[in-house]
């Protein structure tokens, strides 16, 4: 169990994303619910997790499944009540498991009493709540394009005003440049602090500071003046866990979220390995080698050693599933999956298991009409409008959108794999007849079961924790290896991730060690076996 009490405990700990949306339902109206995530706390218990993150639960209308906050202090109906919140924080917290929430910052739901204020009259206090440009109908203030799709303005007939949103229409931008507004964001979390939540993850949080008249979406000149200010008046000093996600952060900027003296964050989400398979425009494929993924991840983990702090992850709820993105779905899936959490987990920072990750969940490449998020069904749409067709256009949504990592999580062979006993929002993914939880728990070679023993080794080896990073055999395109050195003791990781056979010499100071773990048995000496994942440990005067 973590100490939540001791300085920095998410250094040590694994923390769970839960979709609340797809992960359990408890009254059978087909969506995810509070009561869900209680149900299923034992489970979470197994796999050692300690804590974790919740998407957004709060009032909703659900353009962005949660992500257009209409009451930051209220539970959405759908997915409970406050009571229903207090319960899950009160019995996670008696399995030695802490809650954090999501918190949109950003943005407000169009449907947020301070929007309706706003949009009343110029002169109305919520108005320069958010951003507004007087215009002409028809005339946009620039040409700014909003991230899923379209125009990053919209107008306000009665006003003769334009609304600023980097996102869906019914998502305005916050006015962070108003202290009214953080003072109320402040307020706000205080009272989340109060319940007892053991941390935040903050939505997009470097996009708080911007200028649209410049096209700035992000990193805007009073970011770390805001980011500053927003610690001190909230967690600052409460030992709590905080992540930020940050799309623009770069190392520089990742030192400084993740500064050890916690005057901003305790890590941030970066995203430079998870954009190195695709262009800028993430529906355009790159084709991406191993030794330059090798290199990134070096270079975040040399970059933050002992001046910040990593936040590691393979999925999240808007990525893609990473065993068909980067391992096998198809004969190889339990192997690469193995694989691909060795990986990650043997590294420094705080790991991330998304729901269904720990089971080799893949993605879900379904017609168009079973899509369900916002972004994938507007791209689908722009791209046959650009001239697709219609198998042309889904071929490169499939490959990277939102809804592969958004189906139902798979508990069972049976119907609705578990998931609901009525009908599911999201269609369930046709695999959960062989990928479940019921079917991994009960197999000890599962994937489920590697990742809890990479989450029981981080919390019995301190060198996964403290221990620096020397990354091996840097060209190599099948085999990643490194050193984690540190405490007195010395890990190496040796990860084939490819579907063949791989050369790899075991440096001359492991020669005669048992492994740590070994994904595949006995390893073979000198080849490392497709998709096979061995840590050793041995200890270093
Ligand atoms: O995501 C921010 C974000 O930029 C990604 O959604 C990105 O646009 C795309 O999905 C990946 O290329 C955060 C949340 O994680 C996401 O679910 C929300 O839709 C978004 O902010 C708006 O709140
Ligand atoms: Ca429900």
């Amino acid at each position: 169990m973590i100490d939540f009490s001791k300085k920095d405990w998410w250094k040590e700990a694994v923390i769970y994303q839960i979709y609340p949306k797809s992960f359990q339902d408890s009254n059978g109206d087909g969506i995810g619910d509070l009561p869900g995530i209680l149900s299923r706390l034992d489970y979470l218990q197994k796999l050692g997790v300690n804590a974790l993150w919740i998407s957004p639960v709060f009032a909703s209308p659900q353009v962005d499944n949660g992500y257009d906050v209409s009451d930051y202090r209220a539970i959405d109906p759908m997915f409970g009540t406050m009571e229903d919140m207090r319960t899950l924080i009160r019995e996670a917290g008696a399995r030695g498991i802490g809650i954090l929430l999501d918190l949109v910052l950003n943005h407000t739901s169009d449907q947020h009493r301070w929007f309706l204020e706003a949009c009343k009259g110029r002169d109305n206090p919520c108005h320069d709540y958010y951003i507004w440009r007087d215009g002409q109908p028809g005339v946009l203030p620039n040409e700014m394009r909003a991230a899923f799709g379209g125009p990053a303005w919209t107008y306000v007939p009665q006003l003769g005003q334009y609304y600023f949103h980097q996102f869906a229409p019914q998502q305005p931008d916050l006015n962070w440049e108003n202290p009214a507004v953080r003072q109320e964001l402040y307020a706000m979390i205080r009272a989340w602090m109060a319940e007892g939540v053991k941390g935040f993850r903050l939505d997009v949080i470097d996009q708080i500071a911007k200028d649209p008249d410049r096209q700035i979406t992000a990193n805007g000149p009073r970011l770390m003046e805001f980011l500053h200010e927003l610690n001190r008046e909230t967690w600052g000093g409460a030992n709590l866990v905080t992540v930020g996600e940050a799309w623009g952060a770069d190392i520089p900027r990742a030192r400084q979220y993740s500064a050890p003296d916690g005057s901003v964050f305790s890590m941030v989400f970066q995203f430079e390995q998870m954009c190195l398979d695709h262009e800028a425009d993430k529906w355009v494929p790159k084709a991406m080698a191993l030794p330059e993924l090798k290199a990134s991840i070096a270079r975040w983990q040399q970059g933050l050693h002992g001046c910040g702090w990593n936040s590691l992850f393979w999925d999240n709820h808007d990525l893609p599933r990473i065993v068909s993105r980067w391992g096998d779905d198809g004969e190889a899936r339990v192997d690469s999956a193995k694989a691909l959490a060795v990986a990650l987990h043997g590294l420094q920072g705080t790991p991330y298991i998304y729901q269904g990750e720990e089971l080799g969940m893949t993605n879900a490449p379904y017609p168009v009409e079973d899509l369900r998020d916002v972004e994938s069904i507007n791209a689908y749409h722009e791209l046959v409008d650009g001239g697709k067709s219609p198998e042309e256009a889904l071929a490169l949504i499939h490959r990277m959108m939102r809804d592969n990592a958004r189906t139902p999580m798979q508990w069972t062979a049976g119907e609705n794999a578990g998931f609901t006993t009525g009908t599911p929002w999201m269609r369930v993914n046709p695999n959960h007849t062989v990928i479940n939880a019921e079917a991994a728990l009960a197999d000890p070679d599962s994937v489920f079961h590697t990742y809890r023993k990479l989450i029981a080794l981080r919390k019995a080896y301190p060198v996964f924790v403290e221990g620096d990073f020397t990354l091996l055999c840097p060209e190599d395109p099948q085999v990643f290896a490194y050193l984690r050195r540190g405490t007195g003791q010395e890990l190496l990781a040796a990860v084939n991730l490819s579907g063949k056979p791989a050369a790899f010499a075991l440096p001359e100071a492991f020669r005669g060690c048992q492994p740590l773990l070994a994904t595949q048995g006995t390893p073979d000496s000198g080849v490392l076996r497709p998709w096979e994942a061995l840590l050793y440990l041995r200890d270093a005067i």
